[in-house]
């Protein structure tokens, strides 16, 4: 659960940076389009009014004509002025009373359209004439003199390819319109779309306002040259992510964490390390020893776990599920056979209170397995720590229970004598290092001689532990210790070997419950 969030989590941690960065191109992009628009409009209207202006100056050139009769002469004149001008498309004279009344086409009575406002005066004004054929309007510059004035026209499609600045050929659309008037016009590309993109404007000096647009493939075709770059962030990014994904994936979970969980994941194993009693060749039962068997480190020793659970407390549960596992294995593997006597670690946590001895009344309670089967194995270093009342009443009571109590390791402790006599033990276990000694000249030789006479002293009973040869079974028996443990008869064996082992050992015919 926790692991999944994590992986959640890690895989956000790669795709929202990548999310981001595209989100901010993309953002980028649309702000680039919109202020490219805004500043094609602001050139076009600056354009537009340098060509009215140009225009007007033109049509000043021709002032001495204002007011003169619309003789052919003048026309004359006016036809070659329009025909020499690369802006205008007709140039004609004003009236007093605003009327064209002579055109470089001829006399005429046109009236050009101007949009609302005082009436003018001197200056230069901007109108429109919309073609009675065609219905397309054109703009018209109009100079007012004091007494008329002077008129050009600029076709709409001559004036939007004059201002228009190569929008369109960047795939955008130009329209210029006169407030309060008609559309002069627009261009725009042959496979124009839409206008997703608006930007607008209004010149300061005339009534026109222009409008440039784009559609979005302008921002696409922009994002497109963006890709590499973005597939390389994302790239970046995202392997980023994973690299420290897998990393912490990767990275192993405490052991203690595990252990937490391991009793309720069904972890542990029982393994049986048969004990011989050397005096009368028989096998007469076993050390319980625990292995985890660890979903991704594999078969762990006690020695790797079990500091870890007395440190965390759980070795209380664990070794509460020891005894009924090994009670479990007795009454199946033994069932006619019950004097398997079977020794369980202890540590010094299972002295500090009676847990111990409630767990043990359980295991008892309905009679099938009998309290002498079990021997309860505690270090010499742990009685020492625990030289104190409540671990003298805990082991009174395991007596009391009819179970027995074996000094594991000893010798390799602060050889607590008088504790020794205190806690009212039955047996040692002679550690393996004193066992090692046998048949060599080593300095702590003598020490094994001691702890056996001390021991038949004490009228306590021995078992030799890590028994590997068999001139350590020979002198071990000729000096009178009466059980042995170790490579030499077998290591720690699965219920169903132990069996096995046992069966073969003691001579017993097999049964059907040897082939557990
Ligand atoms: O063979 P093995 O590696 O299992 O033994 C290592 C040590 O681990 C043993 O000497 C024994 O003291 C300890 N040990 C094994 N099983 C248990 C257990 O169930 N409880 C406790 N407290 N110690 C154990
Ligand atoms: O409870 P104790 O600390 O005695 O546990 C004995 C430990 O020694 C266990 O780890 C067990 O597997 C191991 N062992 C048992 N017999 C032998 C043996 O003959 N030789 C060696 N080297 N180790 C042994
Ligand atoms: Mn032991």
């Amino acid at each position: 659960m926790k692991r999944g969030l994590a992986v959640l989590g890690l895989i956000l941690l790669a795709t929202v940076p990548s999310v981001l960065v595209l989100l901010l191109v993309a953002w980028f992009l649309i702000d680039q389009v919109h202020r490219d628009l805004a500043r094609a409009v602001a050139n076009a209207l600056v354009e537009s009014d340098r060509l009215i202006e140009r225009s007007a100056a033109e049509l000043r050139d021709h002032a001495v004509l204002v007011g003169q009769p619309c003789t052919p002469e003048v026309i004359a004149r006016l036809a070659e002025a329009t025909a020499r001008s690369t802006r205008l498309g007709g140039i004609g004279l004003l009236s007093s009373d605003s009327l064209v009344y002579c055109s470089n086409t001829g006399p005429t009575a046109l009236v050009t359209r101007a949009p609302a406002g005082p009436a003018p005066l001197e200056g230069v004004y901007i109108g429109w004439l919309t073609s009675s054929t065609s219905g397309e309007s054109s703009l018209i510059v109009h100079v007012r003199l004091q007494n008329g004035g002077l008129v050009g026209r600029i076709e709409a499609e001559e004036f939007l390819e004059r201002i228009e600045g190569n929008l369109v050929g960047r795939r955008g659309t130009l329209q210029v319109a006169l407030v309060d008037g008609p559309i002069l016009g627009r261009i725009a590309p042959a496979e124009w779309q839409s206008s997703r993109f608006v930007a607008r404007a209004r010149s300061a000096q005339y009534p026109i306002e222009i409008e440039a647009a784009t559609d979005d493939t302008d921002v696409w075709s922009r994002f497109l040259q963006f890709v590499p770059w973005l597939i390389g962030i994302g790239l970046g990014i995202g392997g980023l992510g994973c690299w420290v994904a897998i990393l912490l994936l990767r990275r192993r979970r405490p052991l203690d964490e595990d252990l937490a969980l391991a009793l309720k994941r069904r972890e542990f194993e029982v393994h049986y390390q048969p004990i011989v009693d050397i005096q009368a060749g028989r096998c007469v039962g076993a050390e319980a020893l625990l292995r985890w068997r660890h979903p991704k480190r594999g078969l762990l020793r006690p020695d790797v776990f079990i500091p870890l659970a007395e440190q965390t407390g759980v070795i209380i549960p664990i070794t509460r599920w020891l005894l009924d596992r090994v009670r479990a294995d007795i009454l199946l593997a033994f069932p006619e056979h019950r004097d398997i006597h079977v020794g369980i670690n202890l540590v010094a946590e299972h002295l500090r209170d009676t847990q111990l001895v409630e767990d043990l009344k359980a295991l008892f309670r309905d009679g099938a397995l009998s309290p002498q089967l079990i021997m309860l194995e505690i270090t010499e270093r742990q009685i020492i720590d625990n030289f104190q009342e409540t671990a003298l009443q805990v082991m009174r009571q395991i007596h009391e229970l009819g179970c027995s109590i074996a000094v594991d390791d000893f010798g390799t402790g602060h050889s607590g004598l008088a504790a020794l006599q205190r806690f009212s033990v039955d047996y040692l276990k002679i550690d393996k290092v004193f066992v090692d000694t046998i048949g060599t000249d080593a300095v702590s030789r003598p020490i094994l001689d001691s702890i056996v006479d001390l021991a038949h002293k004490l009228h306590l009973e021995l078992i030799a532990e890590g028994v590997e040869q068999r001139h350590q079974v020979a002198y071990l028996r000729a000096r009178g210790v009466r059980y042995a443990q170790g490579y030499y008869f077998s290591p720690p064996l699965p219920c169903a070997a132990f069996a096995r082992f046992y069966r073969e050992y003691n001579g017993v015919t097999p049964t059907v419950a040897a082939s557990i």
